[in-house]
């Protein structure tokens, strides 16, 4: 059955959370970086690289695209996959959020697919990425909140304390728009 998710926020970690999917802020190359994606690369140990690679040499040999998302095992991180999508580059696509709403509406279908019903999100694009964290966090909660989605917990992990403050403010606003 598919229905609109519970949205929780955490000021936390990512690798730290018990849920179905975590969601890595990766690049194109699938191959690591900084940020989230180093976090999860570092905690998740070294299968997850693996199944990257693969996905690289099978499916995705010109990388994968902004705004789509693709699944991995989660290694040794709580969790049971970790879904990998790629976020827009501010400078780049600023004007506009539809590959930013992409990220997040991908990164649910693919949870969909895997049978997962929670999953954890960062603020994808808000870090090397250079998203403004208050747009980010209005793309964010205004398109998790209209998903069609079997997943029944959304849950924001914002790492900083006010990157939790602005996606508050957000889903707060959101609530009153009923
Ligand atoms: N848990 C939760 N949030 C985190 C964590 C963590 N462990 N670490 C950082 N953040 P970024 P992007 C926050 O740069 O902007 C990588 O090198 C961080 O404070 O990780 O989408 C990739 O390989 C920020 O608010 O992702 C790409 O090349 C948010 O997560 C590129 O960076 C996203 O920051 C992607 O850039």
């Amino acid at each position: 059955m598919t229905t609109h998710p519970t949205l929780t926020l955490v000021h936390g970690d990512i690798t730290e959370q018990h849920v179905d999917a975590v969601v890595n802020a990766a690049n194109s190359s699938l191959l690591g970086g900084g940020g989230v994606d180093g976090a999860i690369h570092r905690r998740g140990g070294p299968e997850i690289l693996d199944e990257c690679r693969h996905l690289r040499a099978s499916r995705y040999g010109k990388g994968l695209p902004t705004g789509q998302a693709v699944a991995t095992t989660a290694g040794r991180l709580p969790a049971q996959w970790v879904i990998h999508t790629v976020g827009p580059v501010w400078q780049a696509h600023g004007s506009d959020p539809a590959l930013l709403a992409s990220c997040y509406r991908e990164s649910l279908r693919v949870a969909d697919e895997l049978g997962a019903r929670t999953i954890a999100f960062p603020a994808i694009s808000t870090g090397a990425y250079g998203w403004p964290m208050k747009d980010a966090a209005r793309t964010a909660v205004e398109t998790v909140r209209a998903a069609e989605t079997a997943v029944e917990e959304v849950r924001f992990v914002l790492f900083d304390e006010r990157a939790y403050e602005v996606f508050a403010e957000q889903v707060r606003r959101s609530a009153d728009r009923g």
